[in-house]
């Protein structure tokens, strides 16, 4: 099998949801029904197509909601992309600080990209907000796992909300 072109990893400050790429990634709970934050913002400018597909995940395969540090696809609804991959950060406090669940989301997210064929990704900060975890190390696990694991993917795109977690995401990039 060919080896695939080492990944590009590009930083934006700005909004997940005006993003035009193939996969736009989700931080989402468990529940997969929706929530505040960057999921919040996902399900109100997505339209309820995204939620009606959460909900079919909930009455299949997914009945007792998404595990920790998973990832699934649905459709994306209105955005300007094919896909959300939903993934569930770990709550830091819950976690102890161990970086693998947190480091899983971000694998098993280029993971399911892979299998839709999708060549652009958008991910935001897994976990840096509503489940605390302290910005510089969650950067720190998402750049160095994106660069660590073998994928298809083109381009992933860091989009970050505000200035701290952007230079947060530039220092790691060096
Ligand atoms: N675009 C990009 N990044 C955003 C946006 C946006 N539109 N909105 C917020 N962020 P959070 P978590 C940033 O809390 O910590 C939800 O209720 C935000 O500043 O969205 O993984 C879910 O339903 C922060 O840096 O996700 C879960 O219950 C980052 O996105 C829970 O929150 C992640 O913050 C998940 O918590």
């Amino acid at each position: 099998m060919r080896t695939p072109a080492p990944v590009t990893v590009t930083l934006v400050r700005g909004d997940i949801t005006l993003q035009s790429v193939d996969a736009i990634v989700n931080a989402a709970n468990s529940s997969l029904l929706g929530g505040g934050g960057v999921d919040g913002a996902i399900h109100r400018r997505g339209g309820p197509e995204i939620l009606a597909a959460c909900r079919e995940l909930r009455a299949s395969q997914y009945g007792k909601g998404l595990p920790t540090g998973q990832a699934v696809a649905t459709t994306a609804g209105k955005l300007d992309a094919r896909w959300v991959i939903h993934t569930v950060g770990p709550i830091y406090q819950v976690s102890g600080n161990d970086p693998s669940l947190l480091a899983s989301c971000y694998r098993e997210s280029l993971r399911v990209a892979d299998e839709l064929g999708a060549r652009t990704v958008a991910f935001p900060a897994i976990s840096t907000g509503v489940y605390r975890w302290p910005m510089d190390d969650a950067a720190r696990i998402a750049v160095e796992t994106v660069r660590n694991t073998p994928t298809a993917v083109e381009e992933v795109r860091f989009v970050l909300f505000d200035d701290r977690a952007y230079e947060a995401f530039v220092r790691q990039l060096g």
